[in-house]
């Protein structure tokens, strides 16, 4: 399903990314497995409409909550090049803080640049956030691939709308990753064709995710997950953020442990 980058090229990536703010890891999903994901994520847009602002796009759609809607998204969150790429901006605590998907249909207008962590209330700040962007389509300057100002998440104030940002070409398979302070935004799609996105948005494991995932995803479906997955959806302790009633998270995913955490009752249960 997936290439496997040797330790050159992924160190390449890591000093790429950390210097321009973004790196292009090149058809790291094979065509196979691009068109399984593709098909999965068509079958949840079919319903959907598109956006209902000059932001989201009058002209995108896009689903939130993937990970309660479907599994064809669990391998690539726990793709081993891309964890090590996160994990190189953000520390081995890296957890996912939105799942969404993007796809830029025909006549969409550009998006207004933007940084992704700019919703927090402290400047200057570490980076604290890193997205990913999974091409399910090739992205091209035509059909809306995601537009970049290269260097701009080193730069203290608002890029001139005007700076030369560039369009992020990539054949379908590959992944674009990039700091949350890095100017961004999608690009306008002047073809005939939709352009499709996935976007696994990662913030350090000490902060609030900004899609609430442990009121998105039922405790059941998340018991069921393996381990590394429960962890990197954020079912885990972080520098001690992240208990409940003094234990594990994932204690209280068992249903008599929580009955009795929501009760307010002694908890009574061995540690996990
Ligand atoms: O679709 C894209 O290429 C990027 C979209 C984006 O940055 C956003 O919606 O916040």
């Amino acid at each position: 399903m997936f290439r496997t980058p040797d330790a050159a090229e992924l160190a390449c990536h890591e000093e790429h990314l950390a210097r321009e703010g973004y790196v292009i890891v090149p058809e790291l999903l094979d065509a196979a497995g691009c068109g399984t994901v593709l098909a999965a994520m068509q079958a949840l847009h079919a319903p959907e409409t598109f956006g209902d602002n000059d932001f989201t796009g009058f002209r995108t759609k896009r689903v939130f909550n993937l990970f309660a809607r479907t599994r064809a998204l669990d391998p690539l969150l726990r793709n081993p090049a891309l964890l090590r790429l996160v994990r190189s901006i953000l520390g081995p605590e890296a957890q996912l803080s939105i799942a969404s998907t993007m796809e830029i249909h025909p006549d969409e207008t550009p998006q207004a640049l933007h940084r992704d962590d700019a919703y927090f209330p402290v400047n200057p700040h570490p980076p604290l956030v890193v997205n990913t962007m999974w091409a399910l389509s090739d992205f091209t300057d035509a059909n809306g691939g995601t537009r970049i100002v290269p260097g701009s998440h080193r730069q203290p104030g608002p890029v001139d709308p005007a700076a030369a940002s560039i369009a992020v070409e990539m054949p379908r398979g590959s992944v674009l990753l990039w700091d949350g302070q890095l100017w961004h935004g999608g690009g306008a799609n002047r073809t005939g064709e939709p352009r499709f996105g996935v976007s696994l948005n990662f913030c350090r494991g000490w902060i609030r995710q900004q899609e609430n995932q442990y009121l998105s995803l039922d405790p059941a479906l998340v018991r069921m997950l393996p381990d590394e997955v429960q962890k990197l959806l954020g079912y885990d302790i972080c520098q001690f953020v992240g208990w409940v009633d003094g234990r594990h998270p994932m204690r209280a995913i068992v249903p008599e442990v929580r009955a009795r955490i929501h009760a307010g009752l002694h908890r009574g249960t061995p540690a996990r």
